[in-house]
This record gives C-alpha cells, sequence and structure tokens, in this order.
C-alpha cells in the first residue's frame, strides 16, 4: 500500500531525473542526452522512469537514492540553481559514479517557494494547472513537496537513505527538517554538519524566514541542542564567530582558522568533537560555496579563501569514520553562473562537485 502511495504522489509530485525544470523545447538535447545513458533507448521516458523507481523502492537491500530539487526561488544574488540536479547528475555519470536509485526530480513552479508563503486562491490555481485536480492533496511548492516527499520515503521505505541535489540552500530546510523528525521518531542522537561559506543563520532576510540565508534557525530546535549543528569552511559574514556561536550555540569552524592553524589540527577538532558527541546518526549538508571560488565559481555567492576540494574530502571522511551518515545534500551549483572570468569554471566546480557527493554517498552506503 506504502508503494501505491508513493507511486501515486510521484506520478504528480515528481518527474523524470533532468525534468524538474519546466521547459517546452529549451535544453531538451541536454535532457535527451541524461535519459539516454540512464534508460537506454527507451522511447517513453516517463514509463522508465516510474518502472526502475518501483522496481528500487520494492527492493530490500538499503541503498541510496537521489532527489533533484530544481528550484532556485530561494536563493537571491546569482540564480542558476535550478539547473544543478541535471548538471551534477551528467559530471557523475561522466566520472562513472551514478549508481543510485534515481527518484527523479521535485517538479518546480518556478515562481513559489513554500506553501505557507500562498493564499488558497493562488494553491487551487496552480493545483488545478499542474495536477488536473484543485482539490489535490498535494502540495504544490518547492519545499513543501520536498518535505513530503522525504516524510513518504521514511515513513514506508527505512532501507533508502536520501541524497538531495540542490537548487539553492533554502531546500536543505526541508530535507534536513524531515530528516530529523523521522530520526528522532525512532529515538536517534543526531547531528548536522555543515559546510558553507556563509552561516545561513539570518532570521530573516528581506522579511523572508525560509531561504538561502536563513534555513538554519528554524532547525535547530529539532537538534537535543544546538551545540549538535557544526558548520565548516565559514568566511564571509557580517560578524564573527563568537557573535554566532553565542546567539545560537552552535560550532563553527572558519576558513581562516583551518588555514592558521593547519588542515592536520583541524581535522583532530572535527575528531574530537564527533568522539564527544557520540551521535547515532548524522546529515551533511554541502554548499558547493564551502569550496574556494577558484575550484568552484558556478554557484550564486562564489567566494574565496575556501576549502580545496581534497581538503573538504578529508573532513567528509572523519565524519564518516565516526557516525552513520544517513542524509546528506549538494547545494548551490549554478552551472550558468559566471561571475569570475574563468572559463574552466563550470567543468572544475562539477567535477569538483560530483566527486565530493561520491564521498559523500559511499559514506551513505558504508553503514
Ligand atoms: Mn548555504
Amino acid at each position: 500500500m506504502s508503494l501505491e502511495n508513493f507511486m501515486s504522489f510521484a506520478k504528480q509530485c515528481l518527474r523524470p531525473p533532468g525534468e524538474g525544470v519546466y521547459t517546452v523545447s529549451n535544453a531538451k538535447e541536454r535532457k535527451d542526452q541524461l535519459h539516454q545513458k540512464l534508460y537506454g533507448d527507451h522511447l517513453n521516458v516517463q514509463d522508465a522512469w516510474l518502472t526502475s523507481l518501483k522496481a528500487g523502492l520494492s527492493s530490500n537491500p538499503a541503498r541510496v537514492a537521489a532527489l533533484g530539487i530544481c528550484s532556485d526561488t530561494g536563493g537571491g544574488i546569482q540564480r542558476g540553481a535550478n539547473w544543478g540536479p541535471l548538471f551534477l547528475r551528467q559530471a557523475m555519470i561522466e566520472q562513472q559514479q551514478w549508481n543510485l536509485l534515481d527518484l527523479g526530480d521535485v517538479f518546480v513552479v518556478p515562481q513559489v517557494l513554500h506553501d505557507k508563503y500562498l493564499n488558497q486562491e493562488t494553491i487551487t490555481k496552480i493545483k488545478k494547472s499542474i495536477y488536473n485536480d484543485e482539490n489535490s492533496p498535494y502540495p504544490v511548492s518547492p519545499l513543501s513537496i520536498t518535505e513530503e516527499a522525504v516524510r513518504l520515503v521514511n515513513e514506508s521505505f527505512s532501507q533508502v537513505k536520501l541524497f538531495g541535489i540542490g537548487g539553492d540552500h533554502s531546500i536543505s530546510y526541508s530535507l534536513v527538517k524531515a530528516w530529523a523528525q523521522a530520526a528522532s521518531r525512532k529515538n536517534k542522537k543526531i547531528g548536522l554538519i555543515h559546510f558553507d561559506a556563509h552561516t545561513d543563520l539570518m532570521i530573516e532576510r528581506l522579511g523572508i524566514d525560509l531561504c538561502f540565508g536563513t534555513w538554519v534557525p528554524p532547525i535547530i530546535p529539532l537538534f537535543d541542542s544546538p551545540s549538535d549543528i557544526f558548520q565548516i569552511g565559514i568566511r564571509s559574514s557580517g560578524q564573527e564567530r563568537s557573535h554566532w556561536e553565542n546567539k545560537f550555540g552552535l560550532h563553527q569552524l572558519w576558513a581562516e582558522e583551518i588555514k592558521a592553524s593547519g588542515l592536520e589540527s583541524s581535522l583532530n577538532k572535527l575528531d574530537r568533537y564527533l568522539s564527544e558527541k557520540n551521535f547515532d546518526e548524522v546529515y551533511i549538508s554541502f554548499d558547493i560555496d564551502a569550496l574556494d571560488a577558484s575550484y568552484a565559481p558556478a554557484t550564486g555567492t562564489p567566494e574565496f579563501g575556501g576549502l580545496a576540494p581534497h581538503e573538504a574530502k578529508l573532513f567528509l571522511e572523519i565524519v564518516g569514520k565516526h557516525c552513520k551518515v544517513s542524509g546528506a545534500d549538494m547545494m548551490e551549483l549554478a552551472p550558468f553562473v559566471q561571475i569570475f572570468d574563468n572559463p574552466q569554471g563550470q567543468w572544475s566546480t562539477f567535477t569538483s562537485a560530483a566527486s565530493l557527493s561520491q564521498t559523500m554517498i559511499e559514506l551513505m552506503d558504508k553503514n
């Protein structure tokens, strides 16, 4: 029954991989290329996707499943992260690293973010347009649909761990929220390891409390203690580290501290933190701007002075050494953003993101 529930949700709210960005003729070649790689010469992509989805979800072995969320409505400096899921899949396929169960993409109406910001009239109109049913029980905005997707997967397929691909970082609000609620129902002691150049700790930005800069505060109460959240790579902030740590009670390791005290001692710091915390399960949220802008310029707010990909990988491995990683995401990949004059920017961003995603998926697969 719950497989049927999920399949009807998928038919309404999800689309085949790469199809979450609504286009009629644009990007057709790129989407076709991905479908050819995933489903061979299948003429009907929708059928091929639903068949593989059903088979994947009804088989028992534990596995990692990918969910693309092609929304950049919660972003705001440079948009374009809606193309992240399609491009990351392609990069990982090129590196022969795509052997996940692919749930597909959340179907995104690009002008809406979360259902709580919409009036009833708008919700009804969107339901009529995208579900052909103004009384549909499903939500209509990307963050709300994402939350429902994670909830349904956790409820019915406990063998599946979700890897989310963004999209702007507001999506992690939904991913982490639904993951944390599922874990706390099982009485698990949970932690969040968050890689980012920015703290994402604003209470509101221009009055919006769920966006790329504000998604962390609303998820803090879902942890036993704010100190169960550890942020790595912070460097672009109007406030000092002590301001954030005192205000919120979480831990931060800034990029300049990593440079000043050396990689070894910074890795040890995370190592000690994780041994003391002894989490049952952790979630890793990775904003690609945690990497230095020379490696990852194709993102909404690239920042210099950040981590090199191999340094980020070492931090991830420390997490995997201590903890069961039961959820993860890769966020803020914006292939068409070109802020700096760097012709290799798109390539290096996606090569780095693909290999770090692969590391996170391996950690999730491991236990
Ligand atoms: Mn972020």
